[in-house]
This record gives structure tokens, C-alpha cells and sequence, in this order.
């Protein structure tokens, strides 16, 4: 996407920009593509893969309840090269853009803690964080940070095996969190998705239930996706790259 706004190409960005200048109520959803330029590999692109294991067969309670070793070795590899990682332009983008937006939620599905490293603040991160642990016996919840982890990490308190405290396959969301992502999506005036593939439920859905409620679309993403033909605005590119360039021409225009 250059920077010269008279392109076709970036007229969605030009248009966007103009709307958002105006925009009281404005809901974002990321996905792993938004870190992906951080180096944090996605789940379904390219290096999404570990050893030859998929995210679906390991991020669910059955493999950890056969395998807690493996799923731990999985997560603490995750955990290892997050930690060397840090915010891109993207995530940046994200929490400048927070600050010109009277109401705005970020609500994501990475793990990564990320945004928050970025200085966004109104963040719903609706399957979970890479970096809490949930004690499988008392239900115990606690941030831990180490890296490595002891490979089989047991609660200080009542001895049972800690659980990376996300939401696995098969596992139902955090009710209070999907409703503050629903009451949010009831009200939004545009949504902006970037990122994700939107093949996950139910976060896939939240962009069709902000356009029921009235909301416009726009889709950042290298990609097609299963969203593009409903939006308003698709901007095909890098987040890391079209983000900073929204916020540029949002700059400029208002
Ligand atoms: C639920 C946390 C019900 C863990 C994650 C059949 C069998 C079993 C289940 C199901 C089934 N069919 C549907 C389901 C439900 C299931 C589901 O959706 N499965 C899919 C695979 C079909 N969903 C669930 O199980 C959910 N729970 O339904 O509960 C229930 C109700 C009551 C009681 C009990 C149960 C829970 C889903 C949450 C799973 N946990 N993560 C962890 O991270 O370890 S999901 C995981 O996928 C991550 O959170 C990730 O963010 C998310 C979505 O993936 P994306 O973010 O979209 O990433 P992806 O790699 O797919 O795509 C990357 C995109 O970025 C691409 O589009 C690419 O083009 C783009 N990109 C690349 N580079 C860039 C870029 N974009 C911009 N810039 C770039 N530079
Ligand atoms: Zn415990």
C-alpha cells in the first residue's frame, strides 16, 4: 500500500480515515496476524506449526489431560519467544488510535499480551493470556512470567498442576467477557477487523453481529477472508504497515 492517497488502492484507507475522524463508538477485533510481524507465528500461515503438531491438536483440554508435558513444552516455547518479541508498528497504530476514538475497545484473540505492551488500555482478551496460569485443583489464578517455566509448573498453594489460563478448543468463553465484547459490538458504529482468518467461534461471528446491529466493516489483511464481502472498507496489506498509514491519513484529514 503506497502512501500516495490518489491510488485506487487506497481509497478504502482515504475513506476510512474520513469516517473515523468522526466516529464516536468504534470495536476492533484482532487475530495472531497482527503479531505476526513481531515474529510470532500464526496459526495457520506459514511456521503456525510446532514440530508437526497443529494448534487444534494441542490447545485443547483432552491433549493436556493425555499429554499435560507436551502441551506444556508447546506453551513454554510459545512463552519463551514472546517474551523476546516486542509491539510492531501495528500494535502501535492500535493504541494511538484508542486515544482519538471517544469509545473504543480492542477485543482480541492472541494471547500474546502485545497490545497491552503497546499502550493500548481498553483491551478484552477473550481467550485468555499466555502469561496467567490457572491451578487445575483449586482453580487458583496467578501471572507467572518465568521463562522456561519448570516444565510441569504445580500451584504453591494446594499442589496441583497449573493450566496456561487460555481458552482451549472445545471450551466456552468467559460469559462476562462475551458480554462486554457483545454489548460493545450492540453499540459500535464501525467495526475494524484485523488479522485473523475469522475461521475461530465465536469471535469469527463478531463482525456479522456488529453489521445486524448497524455497524460498517473494514478488514485489514494480506488476504481474503470469509469477512471480506461483507465490509465496507477492505484494506489488503500488513497491519504493521496499513495501520500506521490509516492513522496518518487519519492525521492528516482531521
Ligand atoms: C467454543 C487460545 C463452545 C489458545 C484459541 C468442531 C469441533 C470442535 C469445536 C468446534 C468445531 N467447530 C467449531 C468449533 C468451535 C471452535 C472453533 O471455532 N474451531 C475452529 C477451528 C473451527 N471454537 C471453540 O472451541 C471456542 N469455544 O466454541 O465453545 C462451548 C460453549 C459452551 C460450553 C462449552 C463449549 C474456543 C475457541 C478459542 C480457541 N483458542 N486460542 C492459544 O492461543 O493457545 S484460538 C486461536 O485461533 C488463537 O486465539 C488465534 O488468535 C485464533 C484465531 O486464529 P487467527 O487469529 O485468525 O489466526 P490465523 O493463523 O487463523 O490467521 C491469521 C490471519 O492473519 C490470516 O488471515 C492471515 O492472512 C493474516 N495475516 C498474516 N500476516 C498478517 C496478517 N494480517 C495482517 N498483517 C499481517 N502481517
Ligand atoms: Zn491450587
Amino acid at each position: 500500500m503506497s502512501d500516495n492517497p490518489n491510488t485506487d488502492k487506497n481509497r478504502p484507507l482515504i475513506g476510512l480515515a474520513q469516517t473515523l475522524g468522526q466516529v464516536q463508538r468504534l470495536v476492533a477485533l484482532t487475530g495472531a496476524g497482527v503479531s505476526a510481524e513481531s515474529g510470532v507465528p500464526t496459526f495457520r500461515g506459514p511456521g503456525g506449526l510446532w514440530r508437526d503438531f497443529r494448534a487444534e491438536d494441542l490447545a485443547t483440554p483432552q491433549a493436556f489431560a493425555r499429554d499435560p508435558r507436551l502441551v506444556w513444552e508447546w506453551y513454554d516455547w510459545r512463552r519463551g519467544l514472546i517474551a523476546q518479541v516486542s509491539p510492531n508498528p501495528g500494535h502501535l497504530a492500535l493504541a494511538e488510535l484508542e486515544g482519538l476514538i471517544p469509545e473504543f475497545l480492542l477485543i482480541t484473540q492472541n494471547v500474546d499480551g502485545l497490545h497491552r505492551r503497546a499502550g493500548s488500555l481498553n483491551v478484552l482478551e477473550i481467550h485468555g493470556s499466555i502469561w496467567e496460569v490457572r491451578c487445575t485443583g483449586c482453580g487458583g489464578l496467578d501471572e507467572d512470567r518465568r521463562t522456561p517455566l519448570p516444565l510441569m509448573p504445580w500451584c504453591r498453594n494446594c499442589g496441583a498442576l497449573l493450566r496456561p489460563n487460555v481458552v482451549w478448543f472445545g471450551e466456552a468463553l468467559d460469559p462476562a467477557r462475551l458480554q462486554m465484547a457483545h454489548e460493545a459490538l450492540r453499540l459500535a458504529q464501525v467495526m475494524l477487523v484485523a488479522g485473523t482468518s475469522g475461521v475461530v467461534q465465536p469471535a469469527a461471528s463478531f463482525a456479522l453481529w456488529a453489521k445486524e446491529y448497524g455497524a460498517r466493516l473494514a478488514e485489514i489483511n494480506p488476504d481474503p477472508t470469509p469477512l471480506t464481502p461483507y465490509c465496507d472498507w477492505v484494506l489488503q496489506g500488513k497491519s504493521g504497515e496499513v495501520l500506521p498509514l490509516l492513522l496518518t491519513a487519519m492525521r492528516q484529514n482531521n
